[in-house]
């Protein structure tokens, strides 16, 4: 996959990607994470991208000049399957939609800052706009790092142990079971038995109605029909 950002803040959006199980999915050639200065694409000498709302008003927009010039010059090399500008009255980032973008081969995302951007750049370059939740961030450039590792994780091969994607809570819109580690007990509190008991089968039933009880308790607005 490869996935390219745009953003008047790059160093925002360096580090999420230099760690752990995304820095070794890129050292390993599953993804390519390219992000791209916003204010390289700017035409006056002073680097502007962003200017006064038309009509009054507080704040300041994205310019398109800058953000067509950076598409234009992307899409003349890559043909991207979403063109995703990420705002908080966008589309909900679920589980299902970090899957189905995981099946892409390329992504661009547009990161805005929170006043937005010129509406002309939504209407004619965007393919689809994402939120991460209901409530405003400074800008789009955390909500896009969220998106691109709920994404990048799911790629194929990223994840040593395969099956572990699919135990994750919210797939099958289920919540995770509860799980433990050594020492067996401490302070008295102790592991279930159940899952020292070497029962693989006893194991499984346990772990799936745990994530039923608390699906139930804590995410109901989730459910499947049990
Ligand atoms: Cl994608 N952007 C901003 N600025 N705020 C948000 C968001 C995005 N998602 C939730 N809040």
């Amino acid at each position: 996959m490869r996935v390219d950002i745009i953003t008047c803040l790059p160093s925002l959006i360096e580090s999420p990607f230099a760690h752990s199980i995304i820095q070794r999915a890129i050292a390993q050639e599953k993804v390519e994470i390219n992000i791209h200065d916003l204010r390289a694409y700017a035409t006056n000498k002073h680097r502007q991208v962003d200017d006064a709302v038309y009509g009054g008003g507080a704040g300041m927009l994205l310019m398109i000049e800058p953000i067509a010039r950076c598409i234009d010059a992307l899409r003349a090399k890559v043909n991207y399957q979403e063109v995703i500008y990420m705002a908080p009255d966008g589309e909900l980032l679920t589980q299902g939609m970090a899957n189905q973008l995981s099946l892409q081969e390329n992504l661009l995302i547009l990161c805005g800052h929170y006043k937005g951007i010129d509406e002309r750049v939504r209407a004619h370059f965007i393919t689809r706009e994402v939120s991460i939740g209901n409530y405003v961030l400074s800008g789009g450039e955390l909500a896009a790092a969220v998106l691109v590792d709920s994404v990048v994780r799911l790629l194929p091969g990223v994840l040593s142990d395969s099956t572990s994607a699919l135990t994750d809570s919210f797939q099958e819109d289920l919540i995770a079971p509860p799980a433990y580690t050594r020492p067996a007990i401490f302070r008295g509190m102790e592991v279930p038995p159940v899952l020292l008991s070497g029962h693989e089968k006893a194991i499984e039933a346990w772990r799936y109605e745990k994530a039923l009880e608390r699906t139930k308790e804590r995410r109901p607005e989730l459910g499947i029909n049990y």
